[in-house]
């Protein structure tokens, strides 16, 4: 049995599309398909040692799945495996062929376009974009001829396949990534899709599009120089759309700090909690994860951090030192 193990976010559902719609040419390949929501990354673990003859993995750390990998390669299956996360020590063996490379301006699908020598170029612009690689998705596309309204409508079905990814489980989606994958292989030039009134294109722009309203009428908490602070409902458009709410409200006001609070519906009645997301100013991107190490079930990066379980007494000192420390 064949595995195709990928990432639930555009970068690995567009990866694992080129290859499919490059192998239907050839020989249809029946495989079993393992995926999930974006941060869902431990998931070679999942393939079945016992049934796997060859797998292919696609955008998700080798790092995180060395061990079940290690596994597979002792059993003597075959291994493709195309990513651009830290992998750590790449296993030597005859069954594994791998393409990695961590360089920041590349991404999963842009390294199986270069694998297919550009076959399906403009879906892999799509994934670029939607990984967030602006400048390697743009030279690609201006390479390639394309105008600046083709690029803007790449752009979109990106961002909107990659937003599919966000939630807390796949029941928060509105498309498991397996289906969407599966709806996207009819398309082997995705302005096809685009043009086409009422497919997958448009029915993710209009969810889109009503969760980015329903965030952006979420109740403002503190706004000063230093910081502004949104309350987002724990439900599932707000788990779906905080991480590219937030991206928004930081370029929009890159001299402040950005936190999105949502409370722990959970534990209402016990002891009032709140998950806690901090970026940093974008033009100081330092802090914040020093910021909610400092507070219980707080960590992170400099430029990005949380707090799990903030107790609902501590949200005002929180605030206050975010406010003191980018003053
Ligand atoms: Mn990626």
């Amino acid at each position: 049995m064949h595995y195709d193990v990928f990432n639930g976010d555009a970068d690995g559902i567009i990866a694992l599309l080129q290859l499919r719609l490059s192998q239907k040419k050839t020989y249809p390949k029946e495989s079993t398909l393992v995926t999930g929501v974006k941060r869902d990354i431990s998931l070679l673990k999942k393939v079945d040692v016992n049934l796997a003859t060859s797998v292919t993995v696609l955008d998700i750390s080798l790092e995180k799945n060395s061990e079940a990998l290690n596994c597979l390669l002792e059993k003597k299956v075959n291994v493709f495996y195309v990513d651009h996360h830290r992998a750590g020590d790449i296993p030597h063996s005859s069954c594994l062929t791998s393409l990695i490379d961590t360089d920041a301006n590349t991404c999963t699908s842009l390294l199986v376009n270069n694998h297919l020598n550009g076959e399906f170029v403009n879906w892999a612009i799509t994934a670029a974009f939607g990984d967030n690689m602006e400048a390697s998705a743009q030279a690609l596309a201006m390479q390639k001829g394309l105008s600046g309204e083709q690029q803007g409508l790449l752009r979109e079905l990106g961002i909107y396949i990659n937003y599919n990814g966000y939630g807390r489980s796949v029941d928060d989606l509105h498309f498991h990534p397996a289906q969407l994958f599966e709806k996207l292989s009819c398309y082997a030039n995705p302005f096809d899709l685009i043009n086409e009134a009422g497919s997958i294109f448009h029915q993710l722009k209009t969810a889109y599009q009503a969760d980015m309203a329903q965030a952006k009428n979420s109740a403002v908490l503190v706004d000063n120089e230093q910081l502004s602070a949104m309350q987002l409902a724990d439900e599932p458009w707000a788990r779906r759309v905080s991480g590219v709410f937030g991206n928004e409200l930081a370029n929009a006001s890159p001299a402040k700090a950005h936190v999105v609070v949502t409370l722990n519906e959970s534990t209402l009645n016990e002891d009032t909690t709140y998950t806690i997301s901090l970026r940093a100013p974008l033009k100081n991107k330092q802090g914040a994860g020093d910021i909610c190490a400092s507070f219980p079930t707080g960590g992170g990066r400099a430029a990005a951090a949380g707090v799990n379980a903030l107790p609902a007494e501590m949200l005002g000192d929180f605030f206050a030192r975010v406010a003191e420390y980018y003053s």
